[in-house]
């Protein structure tokens, strides 16, 4: 999507794509993600209701807001779905996190490398039970922002447990 018209503003993607970034949640979730391209994230979860799930290549729907404000959407074959805005020149960022039922009774299901267990995760999501959908908004802390470059499969590579003890709680 690269029109600019009356509705749409301009798109500079430039101030997200490649870059990675750990934030907390005001309810103490740690998530670390890596906009990989204009259309994939990989991520890590480093603590809260399922902490330890790490996914790579998940294709997403990014658009910049306006200037330096991105907004990333999407929706995980568990059936989860997520809207993130950031604001990485105020560190700020509000993601919903929309939670189908199953995933709130059993979480624990979904603590893996996804990719590896697809089949298995489209199994759960289409058993459910999906609704009522457990709602997460939250405003988060973005603690590290940095550029890694684009479509580098090495950024996040692998699970969160496996990281040097600490390797979250860098700051910049
Ligand atoms: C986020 C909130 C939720 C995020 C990912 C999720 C990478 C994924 C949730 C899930 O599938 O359990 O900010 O960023």
């Amino acid at each position: 999507m690269s029109t600019t018209d009356d509705t749409t503003p301009g798109q500079d993607l430039t101030g997200i794509v490649g870059h990675r970034f750990i934030y907390t949640y005001a309810n103490g979730w740690r998530y670390e993600m890596y906009v990989k391209n204009d259309h994939t994230i990989d991520y890590r979860i480093h603590s809260g209701m399922v902490g330890g799930r790490w996914v790579k290549d998940q294709q997403v729907d990014l658009v910049a807001l306006d200037e330096g404000h991105f907004k990333i959407s999407w929706t995980e074959p568990t059936g989860t779905s997520v809207a993130v805005n950031v604001i990485p020149a105020k560190r700020r960022l509000h993601g919903v996190i929309f939670f189908p039922q199953w995933v709130e009774q059993h979480g624990e299901r979904t603590v893996c490398f996804q990719n590896d267990h697809l089949d298995e995760m489209a199994v759960y999501r289409d058993e459910g039970p999906t609704y009522p959908i457990y709602v997460v908004p939250e405003f988060a802390t973005i603690t590290l922002f940095e550029y890694v470059g684009a479509d580098d499969e090495t950024v996040i590579a692998v699970a969160p447990g496996e990281l040097p003890p600490g390797w979250a709680d860098r700051t910049n």
